[in-house]
Formats: C-alpha cells, structure tokens, sequence
C-alpha cells in the first residue's frame, strides 16, 4: 500500500509539472486529488486497516495529498502570471543560450605573442604593478633627475611606491633572485602619466623580453625579433634597426617591422602612412649598469631586452583608430573579436 502511494504521489508530481494550460491543471486536480481519485479511496479506507498499519498509511497518504496539492498550486500560480504578463508558457521554444565570454583582443594578443616566445625558449613571467623607485627606476639605471622620474610622468602612491611604466621591473625581479642563463618575456599592464588622446593613455600594455647568456649578442636580438613577426603578421615580414638612447640598454635601438599591408611598398598606404614600416617598440643591449645592480658580472655575461606595446600591434591588426577603445568602451567594442 505505501509503494502504491509513493507511485500515485510520483504520477502526479510528474503530470503537474508537465502541465502547460489551467485548464489542464484542473482536470489533474480532479483525477489526482478529487473525491473519486485513488488517494482519496486510500485515505477513506484508513479505518478499515489494522493497528499495525493504519498509521503509516496515514501518514504517507496525508504527505502525497499534500505535496501534489502544493504543486498544483504552484503550477497554477506560475500559470496565471505568464498569462497576465500576454506570454503563455511555450514550452516548445528553444532555451536561453548562457551567455559565454571571450578574451579581450588585448589579452589574447598578448596570448598570442607569449606563446610564440614560448617556442622559442622564453618562459613567461610576472611580477606587481605598485613598485617601488628602487626597481622601477635606480635598477634600470636611471637617475634620480631622469625626466621619466617627474611627478609628470609617473604615477606615484602616497607613502609607498608608483605604478610601474614597465615590466622590465619584472626582469629585474626575475635577475635578482636567478643566475643567468634567463629567457624570459613579462607581458602587463604600465602606467605613465600621459595626457589622453587616440594614441596615448595613462595606462597601456607590453610584452618585454630578456635573454642573458654568454655571447648574446645585437644579431640574437634580431633574430629573435624578426621570427617573432614572422609568425605573427607575415612570413615576408623585415625587421629595421634605428639608433636611439634608453638608460637600461647600450647600444639602444628603435626596431620596425615592414607593412604587412602594403608588404613595404609605402606609396599611399594608410597603416604606414606610406613609409612602408611600422613602429613597434624599442630594445638593445642590456647595459653593464644594470647586471652590476643585479649581481651579474658583464665580463662573462651579456644580454638583450626589447619592449613592444601591445595596443599598437593591436590597433594595427583590427584596424582601430583610437586607443582608448580598449578600455573605456562596452561589450559592442569588445564582442567584434
Ligand atoms: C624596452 C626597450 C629596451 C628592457 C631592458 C630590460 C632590463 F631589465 F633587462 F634592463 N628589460 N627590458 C628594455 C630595453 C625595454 O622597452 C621599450
């Protein structure tokens, strides 16, 4: 008798829920609660049942009344709302598909690029954003009356420290506490002080590499960097060397990758601007100053370090216009990729 109701209590759960129409609904109340449905019969012959068995039977017939009444009601109530609101329940129509996410075309750049370092024998590193002077600064042999130290151009915290404008402070880091050889590339977020326009803002993102070994040499440096835009723009790609001066690095270059539009040819293109190369970033020769604040001896070691931006390869490759699309726009920027 108890597997009987435990059954009629099943039955009717599973045909409630099923129920798309009130009037359906009723007509279950009636066949499953009603004064001829079977529980009733059960509960009406309790009397006739012995001592040993009346109270069991009680109970569990009192519980399934209970419990298909509770669900008709619910179901009624569910009902009645989706018709007031002129939306009757369709259970026929497809399911809300969840919302899934995806990377930010910044992060998966930077993604993209770790892992082509990666195959080329760089680990990737990280390290804080809230620095300290000694790191971000006297570290990377840069005075205290160097220009990017000014209140102008570098975010400092009250009481303790700065936001980095590198991530070399990362290969700092990473020097201090291993002996060479390293090969690693630090990809994050820097802040400098800048005013904001379409091609600068106060916070940006890189990738910086660093390779320290015996012999390394200009030459790694740019083989390094030329398989890098090989295998992320074009495999024509040409990589050029410019003078120039940074504290951490002697001699210093600025480095171009050929057009991957107009394949170098300049004339009229937009992306280049017709000169037939882009600007990527800066690099050179780490200089002897800063493996001697690090603990490495330069007479046996030498190494390169490069740094690329990763909004501009970025801004270049979906074709923006505006850096400050990455981060001060919503989902209608951030789904086109
Ligand atoms: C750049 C340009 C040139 C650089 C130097 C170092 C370190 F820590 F080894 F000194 N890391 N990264 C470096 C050199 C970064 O970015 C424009």
């Amino acid at each position: 008798m108890l597997e009987e109701i435990e059954e009629l209590r099943r039955q009717a759960l599973a045909e409630i829920a099923a129920a798309v129409e009130l009037q359906a609904l009723e007509e279950l109340r009636v066949r499953h609660l009603g004064r001829r449905s079977r529980l009733r019969e059960v509960m009406s012959q309790l009397g006739s049942l012995g001592a040993d068995q009346r109270p069991a039977v009680g109970a569990a017939s009192g519980s399934a009344q209970k419990a298909i009444q509770e669900a008709l009601d619910q179901c009624k109530a569910a009902l009645q709302e989706a018709a007031e609101a002129g939306t009757a329940l369709d259970v026929t129509l497809p399911g809300h598909r969840p919302l899934s996410g995806h990377l930010h075309p910044l992060n998966s750049l930077a993604e993209e690029l770790s892992s082509i370092f990666q195959r080329l024998g760089f680990s990737v590193v990280d390290g804080p954003e809230i620095e300290d002077e000694y790191h971000n600064f006297d570290a990377l042999n840069t005075p205290a009356d160097h220009p990017a130290r000014d209140l102008q151009a570098t975010f400092y915290l009250e009481g303790c420290g700065l936001l980095r404008t590198q991530t070399s402070t990362v290969q700092i880091r990473i020097m201090e506490t291993t002996p060479p050889p390293v090969r690693v590339v630090a990809p994050g977020r820097c802040y400098r002080r800048d005013a904001v326009d379409a091609t600068h803002h106060f916070t940006f993102h890189q990738i910086e590499g660093l390779c320290v070994d015996r012999q390394v040499s200009l030459a790694d440096l740019k083989g390094t960097l030329v398989t890098m835009a090989r295998q992320l723009l074009d495999p024509q790609t040409r990589v050029r060397f410019r003078p120039h001066f940074f504290p951490f690095t002697e001699p210093s270059v600025e480095y171009d990758f050929s057009c991957s539009l107009c394949r170098g040819e300049g004339q009229g293109c937009r992306v280049c601007k017709g000169t037939g190369w882009i600007e990527i970033g800066g690099a050179g020769m780490v200089d002897p100053a800063v493996f001697e604040a690090v603990g490495y001896d330069p007479e046996q070691y030498s190494g390169f370090a490069f740094g690329i931006g990763i909004e501009r390869i970025a801004m270049i490759r979906h074709g923006i216009d505006d850096i400050r699309l990455f981060l001060e726009s919503d989902l209608r920027f951030t789904r086109q990729f």
